[in-house]
């Protein structure tokens, strides 16, 4: 009896011992344990799903539940999509696609509703392809004010203005001198100017030079639109530009704090090259690299303004420009040298540092305002350039070069003293110390490397939370990737974009990467982000009957279903409210002229009805209190019933009415 007890305790034991290790075996065969304290459950999915603890860890890092906010939101632009792309951070899911220049079906922007933003520029339509560039969010004393949004179209030289209120384009100016850009928009540290700087240079005007008086009759440009804050509008006539060199302008940053006055601007192709590859000439790709060294453009904006004013300015097709010449006059604008084929050119918070990347170069080159100010004081310039223009000595403005790898493009800032730039070839992010002269000390020795993370793949841009502001939350970093390859599912052969979330709190070699985020619809350039809690918007529109384009009551706004007649013009104000409109029968004559006011009387949250008439183009979106005027001719006749395009409620599909067109 005792040795059959002894016998089963044994054999309990070596079972107990088999599991053991067989759980032990198969940990192993996962990779190193998972985190204990996590609930069975989760621990079963984490297993079941080959999580590795660094997957568990980013997963819990960056999950948002439902009726949870995310803490920052990032203003991506959408590259070709022409459109603004809101992402919330740290879940990096999208809330919103903004619609800029292109018209969207869902919003009503751009069907046929009367949309002042793209009216001002192109009349209605057609509408040119896009490429949205390089969103600036509005700022007071350096810092997001969460009011306004900024964003270029490189295409066709146009910067768009966005009310952080409602989320919609207001604006959209198109330059009356030039017809692309590239660094487009930066803004002033109190938006009193939106910046953008020209691209590939052109003879001003839209005029015609044949390209052997490239030299003489081509040029770069730096606008300043001026912003009306109050009006939310940028005021053209109050607005000039900067006549520049046919240097290739890329990109520019606005000067801050220390540097507050100043724009910085950068350039390639200071060969002056024409390409012609097919004539045996070098192809542009290597005519424009030859130079060691392009320039970098430092304007003072503010002496900028007062030449303005004294009237030191000539016009091109009614814009204020100031020619060169009155601008070296005026000292208002210098070069200096800058390592080959640069392209970002950013300020760090204290706005002592000018950062370049060369993206031919494996340094970024540091420039101190300070130096900058000596400099131009005591006139240490190397030389002027072919068109007049002084060039500072670069070794007396030059603060120092930070060797970091292989294709650096951009930098921002943190507030822990820190620089991070993106490495296009080695696609990584590099973090690097500052100087001591800025607002933040890093724990490390000033101008070193101090940690790396790779991307996946060939970062572009990158943007840290609040990272180009006087006071940036760090926190955060995404990397804007041109290329996605293997990180996801195959969606043909044009891939997705990937941003890449990485986790920069820490200081030292530290940087996590957190989580991949497809993104399908254009090149997102660049991004801001932005604290959630610094944007107020509104709920629904402030009273019922706002004009969102004014920004006011609309006079047109009812609360009372009509049709009036005036002269061979219908005028129909209609209420729209769940579940129908009033009146719901509108009949009209073929030829009247249809001018047709909708007001949403909702009050209630996200109550959003849509109204179309499809044979007229007419696609609105009325979100509660909005009124939404929509003109057509009915040169039709028939019968076609219009509609609400929104699941507005379990009656919507009977959200409808019948416009007869007589005979
Ligand atoms: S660019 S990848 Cu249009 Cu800002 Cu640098
Ligand atoms: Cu209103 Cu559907």
């Amino acid at each position: 009896m005792r040795g059959a007890v002894s016998t089963r305790y044994l054999i309990a034991g070596l079972i107990v011992l088999l599991v053991i290790g067989l759980i032990f075996v198969l940990r192993n065969a996962r990779g190193p344990s998972l985190p204990t304290g996590l609930p069975a459950d989760a621990m079963a999915v984490a297993n079941e799903r080959g999580l590795t603890p660094d997957d568990v860890y980013a997963a819990l890092a960056t999950y948002v539940p439902g009726g949870k906010q995310d803490d920052y939101v990032m203003f991506a632009s959408g590259g070709h999509s022409g459109q603004v792309i809101a992402i919330g951070l740290p879940s990096m899911r999208i809330l919103k696609v903004i619609p800029v220049f292109v018209p969207d079906s869902w919003s009503g922007y751009g069907f046929g509703v009367e949309n002042t933003a793209l009216h001002e520029v192109y009349g209605r339509g057609p509408y040119p392809p896009a490429d949205t560039h390089h969103p600036a969010l509005s700022e007071t004393n350096g810092e997001y004010d969460g009011e306004f949004l900024f964003i270029g179209d490189k295409l066709n030289g146009r910067v768009a203005v966005i009310d952080l209120r409602d989320w919609e384009t207001k604006q959209i100016v198109r330059n009356p001198v030039f017809n692309n850009n590239h660094g487009a928009a930066f803004v002033t540290p109190n938006t009193e100017y939106v910046v953008e700087v020209s691209q590939y240079s052109v003879p001003l005007g839209h005029k015609y030079a044949p390209l052997e008086r490239y030299k003489e009759e081509y040029r770069g440009l730096l606008t300043f639109w001026k912003f009306d804050r109050k009006k939310g509008r940028i005021v053209v006539e109050e607005s000039f530009a900067l006549e520049l060199p046919p240097y290739w302008q890329d990109l520019a940053d606005c000067g801050k704090g220390a540097s507050d006055g100043w724009v910085f601007v950068n350039s390639f192709n200071t060969e002056l090259a024409t390409g012609g590859v097919e004539k045996g000439n070098p192809p542009f790709e290597a005519g424009v690299s030859q130079n060691d060294m392009d320039y970098l453009h430092i304007v003072n904006w503010k002496k900028a303004e007062e030449l303005v004013r004294a009237g030191k300015f000539t016009r091109i097709n009614n814009f204020r420009v100031i020619p060169i010449k009155e601008a070296v006059a005026g000292g208002v604008l210098y070069l200096t040298p800058e390592p080959k084929s640069p392209h970002g050119v950013d300020v760090s918070p204290g706005g002592q540092y000018i950062v370049v990347g060369g993206k031919l170069d494996p340094h970024v080159t540091v420039y101190s305002i300070d130096r900058i100010k000596k400099a131009i004081e005591s006139k240490d310039f190397e030389k002027t350039d072919a068109y007049g223009i002084p060039v500072l000595r670069f070794d007396a403005v030059k603060e120092a070069q930070v060797e970091l790898g292989l294709g650096p493009l951009h930098t921002q800032f943190d507030n822990q003293g820190y620089a991070y730039t993106s490495l296009f070839l080695d696609t990584a992010v590099v973090r690097w110390t500052l100087g001591p002269n800025d607002k933040y000390k890093a724990p490390e020795e000033p101008w070193k490397v101090v940690g790396k993370v790779q991307t996946h793949y060939n970062i572009g841009h990158l943007a840290v939370a609040e990272g180009d502001t006087v006071k940036p939350d760090g926190k955060y970093l995404v990397a804007l990737n041109k290329w996605s390859v293997d990180r996801f599912l195959s969606t043909g052969p044009l891939l997705p974009q990937n941003l890449q979330l990485i986790d920069i709190s820490k200081p030292g070699d530290s940087l996590r990467l957190l989580a991949d985020m497809p993104l399908g619809m254009g090149e997102p350039h660049y991004a801001q982000i932005i604290r959630a809690d610094r944007l107020k918007s509104w709920e629904v529109y402030p009273e019922v009957g706002w004009d969102p384009h004014r920004q006011a009551k609309s006079p047109d706004a009812t609360d009372k279903g009509r049709i009036e007649v005036r002269g061979d013009t219908v005028h129909i104000y209609t209420t729209v409210v769940r579940s129908h409109f009033t009146p719901e029968q509108v009949k009209v004559k073929r030829g009247q002229k249809v001018v047709w006011h909708l007001t949403n009387t909702e009050r209630t949250r996200d109550a959003t009805h849509g109204f179309a008439i499809p044979a007229y183009g007419i696609g609105a979106s009325l979100e509660p209190g909005e009124t939404v005027t929509v003109r057509f001719t009915a040169d039709k006749e028939g019968v076609y019933p219009f509609y609400c395009t929104e699941f507005c409620s379990a009656l919507h599909l009977e959200m409808m009415g019948y416009l007869l067109v007589e005979p």
